[in-house]
């Protein structure tokens, strides 16, 4: 055995990623990225900005919303909002559900994200109802039918959907050990083909959120951003979705521990940030259309 790090452990000299902050300390990064998302100036005419987590059962949702209720409600308790499912255990019927983030315990933050609970693969909702969410027609805690897309007469279908009720970004959520888990052969590699064409074409900002990057396999997660094999995985993740690199996002979630980490916390609250930044830059973009102007 040699001194050579593993695959898993090799560092590029300069970071991959280069951060929009000030500081340079992973403990003052996070409490700058805090003080950037508690001042969050939003634009537009609108009480929350919404960001849809799609991906399939087992990819991290839930557990990127907890992360970022952790990372954000104060220090030395790990929070759970979200019930994250046993490795093993069933999935439930696909149901939307909106997530209120607390920052204090009066104080909530101007973000809505949605998580299609029980999403197996795309196919368990049926792609207009893909287009319906991100056009504000299917209202929070709708269960979905694969077979079918929303009623019209359904009490969770939006007649006349405004701009506070669509989707601002929308983030495709995979595992970083198998990122083409992001989708299943076939029908939903179309689907998602599809559905990414609606939402480049109405300028939807689409991120990638790569959970699970400890499963590479590294010793040390705070070198994250100069992890070479780390790198490759998004840049792998970028070219199967056609998307920038900077909009591929990886993400260390809380898992079984009891105690919070500053670098867990920090990369929720950039990833959190950024998404955040994406769907206002998307809301800012929309509200300067004057009324009618695309009638
Ligand atoms: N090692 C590791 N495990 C993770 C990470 N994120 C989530 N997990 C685990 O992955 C499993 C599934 O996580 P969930 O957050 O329930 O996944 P989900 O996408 O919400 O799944 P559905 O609700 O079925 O759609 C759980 O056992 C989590 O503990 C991570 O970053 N690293
Ligand atoms: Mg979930």
């Amino acid at each position: 055995m040699g001194n050579n790090p593993s695959a898993a452990d090799i560092l590029e000299k300069e970071p991959w990623r280069k951060m929009p902050l000030t500081t340079t300390k992973i403990p003052d990064m996070r409490r700058e990225l805090m003080g950037k998302i508690k001042t969050f100036q939003k634009k537009g005419n609108v009480n929350f900005l919404n960001i849809l987590l799609l991906g399939q059962s087992s990819s991290g949702k839930s557990s990127f919303v907890n992360s970022c209720a952790t990372a954000l409600y104060d220090a030395n308790r790990i929070v759970t909002p979200c019930g994250v499912l046993e490795p093993q255990s069933e999935s439930v019927t696909a149901r939307l559900e909106a997530h209120p983030i607390k920052i204090s315990s009066t104080a909530f933050l101007p973000v809505r994200i949605f998580d299609c609970r029980g999403l197996h693969d795309l196919n368990g909702v049926h792609s207009d109802d893909i287009k319906n969410m991100c056009d504000g027609r299917i209202k929070n805690e709708y269960t979905f039918d694969p077979t079918l897309p929303v009623r019209s007469d359904n009490e969770k279908f939006r007649e006349r959907p405004q701009l506070q009720d669509r989707m601002h970004c929308v983030v495709y959520v995979a595992a970083a050990d198998n990122p083409k888990e992001l989708l299943a052969d076939g029908r939903a590699n179309e689907q998602l083909k599809a559905i990414r064409a609606v939402l480049s074409a109405a300028n939807i900002p689409q991120l990638v959120l790569l959970n699970k990057i400890d499963r590479l396999g590294m010793k040390d997660i705070t070198t994250i951003f100069r992890n070479k094999l780390v790198k490759e995985t998004c840049e792998g993740a970028m070219e199967f979705m056609s998307l920038p690199l900077g909009n591929v996002l990886p993400m260390i979630n809380y898992t079984e521990e009891q105690t919070p980490d500053s670098m867990k916390d920090f990369l929720a609250l950039f990833n959190l940030w950024y998404m955040m930044s994406k769907a206002n830059d998307y809301v800012g973009l929309q509200s300067d259309v004057p009324e009618g102007f695309n009638d």
